[in-house]
């Protein structure tokens, strides 16, 4: 029994070591990007992240064509009241099973320098570089119409804090 009990204990540490075991997969979904107008030489991009995993993980970087430099930011209140945007060192925590959202007014993806304005419709490729798991590349749509972060048709997102008044 405890000849079983240690092999069963080997075979689960192995599991944790080597990556190509690891079942850690990142699930991006209702990702757009914007920028405040057509000469903008910076903009964001938004949307959600679950960790499909049972490790806690971390957004460490992102990478893409469209800009000189993408940055993780979040906006942070300064001694005076005053909204800043501050790149995040440490990156994004995602714990196991758990879904981040990246929105206006919080935590972002920043595209500083852009290759080209940002264009309704277009796509931006980008890769999303965690700590444990597979980096994921995406193609991010241009949504400049977009008010806020939606995402009403994510039944188990939670947004009682925002008054939307009569959705349709
Ligand atoms: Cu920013």
């Amino acid at each position: 029994m405890s000849i079983k009990t240690l092999a069963l204990a080997v075979t689960t540490s192995i599991g944790l070591v080597l990556p190509g075991l690891v079942q850690a997969h990142m699930i991006i979904e209702d990702a757009y990007a914007r920028s405040s107008s057509a000469v903008a030489q910076s903009g964001a991009a938004f949307m959600t992240i679950t960790n499909h995993s049972d490790t806690d993980d971390r957004v460490v970087a992102v990478t893409s064509d469209a800009a000189d430099h993408v940055e993780l930011h979040t906006h942070l209140q300064d001694s005076n009241g005053v909204m800043r945007m501050i790149e995040v060192e440490d990156g994004f925590p995602v714990a196991a099973g758990q879904t981040i959202a990246l929105m206006r007014g919080g935590d972002h993806i920043m595209f500083m320098g852009l290759t080209d304005p940002f264009i309704q419709g277009e796509e931006l490729e980008v890769t999303i570089s965690f700590e444990h798991a597979e980096p994921v590349t995406l193609m991010i749509p241009v949504d400049l119409e977009r008010q806020d972060h939606g995402g009403m048709n994510h039944g188990e997102m939670d947004h009682s804090n925002m008054n939307h008044g009569s959705d349709s």
